[in-house]
């Protein structure tokens, strides 16, 4: 019988399918086996542990650059350190493109920055100038190079597309075979609310939420799925924050139209109420879709069971509460519309999406898998490489005490940055051993982070991207 490098004994494998009693064995990078009485050079006994892939976050937010030229304080040495705590073992964060600007004025730095990621990585493209040039020339290359997901904003100075911009991505994106994923609120109107509450002097955070309620989203929705209609274009919904988003997908999905979705733990544990905490404190939730109202997780919680939302990702992106770099950039007066949107969840989500999906009794642990791990992975061309257990697939795998009860506090997130939104919530369900292509990255809390580790993964076609044939 073959030895193996590492072998994590006795535990219940969980896929997006199948829940079962094996062990698995693990040569060099790769999971190798899946069987009994496996034996290894190193042997990690995961008796009484779920034995999951590894958490694949396909929407965060790490040493972005912003158009002002300040970069995100999460780097992607402490962002794979967060995730690793977390359970996490794959990224997909955002490259970026200001208008009037190439795509390449860009590319290198940001690849130059992710070359350090001691994670794995996968990159989206942001679109903010469908120039000639871009959809001709640098969106073909970009997706040659492994690059198959175009993001568009609906909404934010100074990142947002018109119509006329969106139907020019959506008809590259189709020429070229990427998904297009889409931030859907509608910018005039935000403006139009925004502006209304500064000229009654409703500067505060809570004015956040006022200023783009959920018609906003939903109509942004609509028109992003109707125009993705139009072009016949396979499109994703990022972070959908409430119910009524999610009917307006459902009923394009119950037509055929190829659109899928998904949301994050903040619309599932946050409200707009946390805004309005005394002091400055609000800024500490404010993130874009705004979090609504305590009925609307379980509004989310149908559309996960009923299959219109598919993924739950972090939108991880954090801004300091403290120092004058993060929230308050532009002053510690700054006006609602001049606060950061963002906030950091790489750690906590798939504790919360556990806690309150599985140990709540919401879902079943395999569709946990599947929203956490094996559907990011198929959706953006990392399927069979990343997402699932079975020989062939990378050893990137966490094991999970469903019974933990853990209080988050900030310390536990292991992120650069000063808060979590989650501070003091209490999850059921906790990670206490993260393996990443074969290594040990994190055990009981203990991370290893090596700088440079990580290794970019060039997506292939999406597994299960609608309209293209089943592989
Ligand atoms: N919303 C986004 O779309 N991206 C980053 C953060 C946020 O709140
Ligand atoms: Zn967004
Ligand atoms: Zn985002």
């Amino acid at each position: 019988m073959s030895t193996f490098d590492l072998v994590i004994r006795g535990g219940t494998v969980v896929t997006a399918a199948d829940t079962f009693e094996a062990d698995i064995g693990i040569a060099g990078e790769q999971i190798a086996a899946v069987g009994r009485g496996l034996e290894g050079k190193r042997v990690v006994d995961a008796s009484g542990r779920f034995v999951l892939p590894g958490g694949v976050d396909s929407h965060c937010h790490i040493e972005q650059i912003e158009a002002d030229g300040s970069v995100h304080e999460e780097t992607f040495e402490s962002a794979a350190r967060s995730a690793f705590a977390g359970g996490t073992t794959t990224l997909i964060p955002f490259a970026p493109q200001f208008k009037g600007q190439a795509i390449a004025a860009h590319a290198g730095d940001y690849a130059a920055r992710a070359a350090r990621s001691p994670i794995d990585y996968a990159l989206h493209q942001i679109v903010t100038d469908p120039t000639d040039a871009v959809t001709g020339e640098e969106l073909p290359a970009i997706v040659r190079n492994g690059v198959r997901s175009l993001k568009v904003f609906l909404t934010y100075d100074p990142f947002y597309v018109t119509d006329g911009e969106y139907l020019r991505v959506l008809e590259a994106a189709k020429r070229l075979g990427a998904i297009v994923c889409v931030h859907c609120e509608n910018y005039d109107a935000i403006k139009w609310g925004a502006d209304a509450l500064l000229r009654d002097g409703r500067t505060e955070p809570a004015s956040h939420a006022l200023s783009r309620p959920r018609v906003v989203e939903r109509e942004a929705t609509y028109r992003a799925i109707a125009l993705a209609e139009l072009v016949d274009q396979p499109v994703h919904i990022f972070h959908v924050s409430c119910a009524e988003v999610a009917d307006e997908i459902a009923r394009a999905q119950s037509r055929g139209v190829k659109v899928t979705a998904e949301t994050c733990p903040q619309y599932l544990v946050l409200t707009a109420a946390d805004m309005a905490r005394p002091g400055r404190e609000g800024a500490k939730f404010m993130c874009s879709p705004s979090p609504r109202d305590a009925g609307d997780a379980e509004g989310l919680w149908r559309a996960i069971r009923n299959g219109t939302l598919d993924i739950i990702s972090s939108d991880h992106c954090g801004y300091s509460f403290g120092g004058s770099r993060g929230k308050w950039i532009h002053g510690p007066d700054a006006d609602f519309t001049r606060i950061p949107n963002g906030i950091p969840g790489l750690a906590a989500r798939l504790a919360i999406a556990f806690s309150e999906g599985v140990s709540k009794g919401r879902i079943g642990i395999n569709r946990f898998v599947a929203l956490t791990a094996t559907t990011p992975a198929r959706r953006f061309g990392l399927y069979p490489r990343k997402g699932s257990i079975a020989p062939g697939f990378d050893a990137d795998l966490v094991l999970w005490d469903p019974e933990r009860e853990v209080t988050l506090t900030n310390d536990l997130m292991q992120h650069a940055i000063d808060y979590t939104p989650y501070e003091g919530l209490t999850v059921k369900g906790w990670p206490t051993m993260t393996v990443a292509r074969g290594s040990v990255v994190m055990d009981n809390g203990v991370v290893t982070a090596s700088p440079g580790a990580g290794r970019f993964l060039a997506a292939s076609a999406a597994a299960d991207a609608p309209g293209r044939p089943p592989r």
